[in-house]
């Protein structure tokens, strides 16, 4: 599998992925970290994140792929959304929040079945 496969197999295995520098807790550029806490404002607790500083090859793979120079990265539903200022934009119009509305929810685990006794 090429690098374009395996973010291939990423976008259409997660409804929401989100290609950054470091992890959601922590978020190791000022852009990454704005993505977290926009998809966090639209109620998305749970998303895959891949950590480009990892991966050399994510990291390059990522911007041929989608065309796009810099990291952070969005992909919902297999698409490409945007970067920081992108989802930002979105996020002033609430059009990241529509975008994710059914995603908020369903990401989350759910909750513990109480035990009969
Ligand atoms: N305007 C961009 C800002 C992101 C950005 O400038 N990222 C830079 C610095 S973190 C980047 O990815 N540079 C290429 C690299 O580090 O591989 C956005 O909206 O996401």
């Amino acid at each position: 599998m090429n690098i374009h496969d395996v973010i291939r197999n990423q976008i259409t295995s997660h409804p929401v992925v989100l290609y950054m520098k470091g992890t959601p807790q922590f978020p190791q550029c000022g852009f990454s970290h704005n993505a977290v806490q926009l998809l966090r404002a639209c109620g998305v607790k749970e998303f895959f994140a891949v950590n480009v500083l990892e991966d050399p090859a994510i990291r390059q793979g990522i911007k041929e792929f989608s065309n796009w120079p810099t990291i952070p990265q969005l992909y919902v539903r297999g698409q490409f959304i945007g970067g920081s200022d992108i989802m930002t934009e979105m996020y002033q119009k609430g059009e990241l929040q529509a975008l994710l509305k059914d995603l908020a929810v369903s990401q989350e685990a759910p909750a513990p079945t109480p035990s009969a006794r």
